[in-house]
C-alpha cells in the first residue's frame, strides 16, 4: 500500500486507503491502519464488499471521478467494483488456501463507465517495479517527512545513516510511524539495487 501511495504521490493522482474484507478483520487493525494514514491526510474507508458494510461511502465518495483501484491479487478490487456498480458483473475468484494469495483472476486493466465518471479494475501485482525513480524521489513521495526535515543536519538528508536527522528522531519518538519508515527505506534499498543494475549495463 505504502508504495501505491508512493507512486501516486510522484504522480499527484489523489489516493485513498480501501480496507476491504471488513467482516474477516482481526479486531483492532483496522482502527490501526487508520491510526498511520489519517493523521498524514489519507482518507480511509472500510468495507465488506461480501456483506455490503460500508459500499454506500465508498459509491459516494467514488461519485462523477475517474478512478482506478489497486493492490495486491485477491483483495477483492473487483468484487468491490462489483457492490459499488449493480450493472457490472466482474470476474472474481478465490484466494490460493496454499500459497496465501489470489490468483490473479483479472488479466488485464479495464475501464468502466461509472456515474458520469469512470472506475478502473485493474490486474493484482505481485510487486511493483520502481524502475526510473531514484532515492529523491522516494523521498519526497512520503508526503509526512517533509514536518522534519528542519531537524536534519544534512541537506539533502536520506534520513538513514546521517547522525542529526529530524525523520529518525521522529519515528523514534512516535510521530511517523515506524511502519511507514521501513517502508521508505524497503523502496530506498529497492531503487538503489535498480540503479546498480542499470549502471552495470
Ligand atoms: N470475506 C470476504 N471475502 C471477500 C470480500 N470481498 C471479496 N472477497 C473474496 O476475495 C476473493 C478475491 O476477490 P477478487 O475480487 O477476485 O480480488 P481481486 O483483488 O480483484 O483479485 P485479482 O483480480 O486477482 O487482482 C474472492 O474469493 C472474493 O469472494 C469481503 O468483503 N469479505
Ligand atoms: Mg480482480
Ligand atoms: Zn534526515
Amino acid at each position: 500500500a505504502d508504495k501505491l501511495l508512493a507512486l501516486a504521490e510522484l504522480a499527484k493522482i489523489p489516493a485513498i486507503l480501501v480496507l476491504n474484507k471488513e467482516d474477516n478483520a482481526p479486531a483492532g487493525l483496522i482502527e490501526q491502519v487508520k491510526a498511520v494514514y489519517e493523521p498524514i491526510g489519507y482518507e480511509v474507508y472500510t468495507l465488506s464488499a461480501q456483506n455490503g458494510t460500508g459500499v454506500e461511502a465508498l459509491r459516494e465518495r467514488l461519485r462523477g471521478k475517474i478512478c482506478a483501484f489497486g493492490g495486491p491479487s485477491g483483495v477483492g478490487k473487483s468484487s468491490t467494483i462489483n457492490a459499488i456498480d449493480s450493472s457490472v458483473d466482474l470476474r472474481t475468484g478465490e484466494v490460493s488456501e496454499k500459497i496465501g494469495r489470489g490468483k490473479h483472476t483479472t488479466r488485464y486493466a479495464q475501464l468502466l463507465p461509472f456515474d458520469e465518471g469512470y472506475i478502473a479494475d485493474t490486474p493484482g501485482f505481485g510487486n511493483l517495479l520502481l524502475e526510473g525513480l531514484t532515492s529523491e524521489m522516494v523521498l519526497v513521495s512520503f508526503r509526512e517527512f517533509a514536518d522534519y526535515e528542519a531537524g536534519c543536519r544534512f541537506c539533502p538528508c536520506t534520513h538513514t545513516h546521517e547522525p542529526v536527522c529530524g525523520v529518525k528522531d521522529a519515528v523514534a519518538a512516535g510521530r511517523i510511524s515506524a511502519s511507514r519508515y521501513e517502508s521508505y527505506l524497503t523502496m530506498l534499498a529497492e531503487v538503489k539495487l535498480l540503479q546498480e543494475k542499470e549502471g552495470r549495463k
